[in-house]
């Protein structure tokens, strides 16, 4: 998507914001939306453009937030939790009784800033611990959310299956120079294929259920107390939507427990680090113990490599086709993004006891 400067003050009206704007600032660094941090002279917002190519159906996109956000506080008013206003995100109503706006263009939402908050791209083991039984909790508090109530906002978003189907489609129409530069990382995908389409293939055993997951568990998804570091609450809720226990706690593996960076152009920096993971499975766990089954528990360890196995090949496929998924900043961005994450893979395949036995411990 290309980005103009928004008109911030018009954009903000249909909102009922009528206020002096003080600042406004880029936010964030997701792949998919453009997120703004507005100050005005009483209050702050996010503002946030939805990347409406990606999610296709605003509409139940918003009403699958809306019903995920009113779910979690109940739950935190019936069990009497304090200072509710920065443990839930607020979405803030149109004129017209929607959380989002369209302004011909594109779709925009406001959501009130979560005072004294702070997001991590790195973090550490107690951290890690807190952000474990965040993100269990945050499952377990919707574990009860009716079958059907959600709508999937994104289909088959972490269907391994269709992930390669869209690899193979990119080897047929994606840019031929490209394709032939990456033969080794082509090869090394394919030979894991089937390997990595467990979930589906126990799902349709009967053997996996599907549950309400996040779907998009990165470590700067969780919102923090700058001054305690307290978790406040989990957010980026675009992607909240069935699917396969192992994509919440493998997405957090793949961004927390690396040793560089997701898109590290240095590969002797990129490895699991296993303190993190340890921390993490020993705060998920606390949450998650009550509700997962013997399956989901086992399957741990792999959803760390599978979650790392798919990015690998979403980056991919997405150099392949010419970059037309993931926002890049610079034209091989997506390619390192691939050989930082299939480095991290190889790390976690030769660490999957490790990771088990933090799971069992
Ligand atoms: P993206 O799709 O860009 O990942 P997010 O919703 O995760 O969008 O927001 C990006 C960043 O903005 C977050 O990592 C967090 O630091 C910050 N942020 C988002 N929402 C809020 C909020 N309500 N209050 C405070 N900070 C927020
Ligand atoms: C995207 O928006 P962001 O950056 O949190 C992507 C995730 C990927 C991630 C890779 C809707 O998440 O699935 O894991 O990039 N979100 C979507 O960093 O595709
Ligand atoms: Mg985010």
């Amino acid at each position: 998507m290309t980005q103009t400067q928004p008109n911030v003050v018009k954009l903000l009206k249909p909102f009922g914001i009528d206020e002096t704007i003080v600042s406004i600032k880029n936010f964030g660094n997701g792949h998919i939306n453009d997120t703004l941090k507005v100050e005005t002279v009483n209050n702050c917002y996010i503002l946030q453009r939805i990347n409406h190519l990606i999610f296709t159906d605003v509409d139940k996109l918003q009403h699958n937030i809306e019903i995920v956000t009113s779910h979690i506080r109940q739950k935190l008013e019936e069990t009497g939790e304090k200072d509710i206003m920065r443990k839930v995100l607020i979405f803030l109503p149109t004129n017209q009784g929607k959380t989002y706006y369209f302004d011909g263009e594109n779709y925009w939402r406001v959501c009130h800033f979560i005072d004294n908050s702070c997001s991590y791209d790195e973090i550490t083991p107690p951290l890690s611990y807190e952000a474990g039984k965040a993100f269990g909790k945050f499952q377990k508090l919707l574990s009860d959310i009716p079958d059907g109530t959600l709508t999937e906002t994104i289909p088959n978003f972490h269907n391994m299956e269709f992930r390669l189907k869209q690899f193979y489609e990119a080897l047929q129409n994606g840019q031929p120079n490209r394709i032939e530069e990456v033969k080794n990382l082509i090869d090394a995908i394919e030979q894991r294929a089937s390997h990595y389409c467990l979930q589906e293939k126990l799902y349709r055993e009967g053997k996996l259920i599907k549950r309400i997951n996040h779907c998009d568990t990165k470590v700067n998804n969780i919102l923090f107390d700058s001054q305690t570091n307290e978790v406040l609450c989990v957010i980026d809720l675009d992607t909240v939507m069935p699917g396969f226990v192992l994509s919440d706690f493998g997405d957090f593996i793949r961004t927390a427990g690396n040793t560089g960076a997701e898109d590290d152009p240095n590969l002797d920096r990129v490895g699991i680090n296993l303190n993190i993971v340890k921390a993490y499975a020993k705060g998920y766990m606390e949450e998650a113990h009550s509700f997962l089954t013997d399956t989901e528990r086992d399957l741990l360890p792999y959803g760390a490599a599978l979650l790392t196995y798919m990015q690998t090949v979403r980056f991919l496929t997405d150099y392949l086709n010419g970059d037309t998924y993931y926002k890049i900043q610079y034209p091989t961005h997506n390619l390192v993004r691939t050989k930082a994450q299939f480095k991290l893979l190889q790390s976690i395949e030769t660490h999957l006891e490790d990771i088990a036995s933090f799971i069992n411990a």
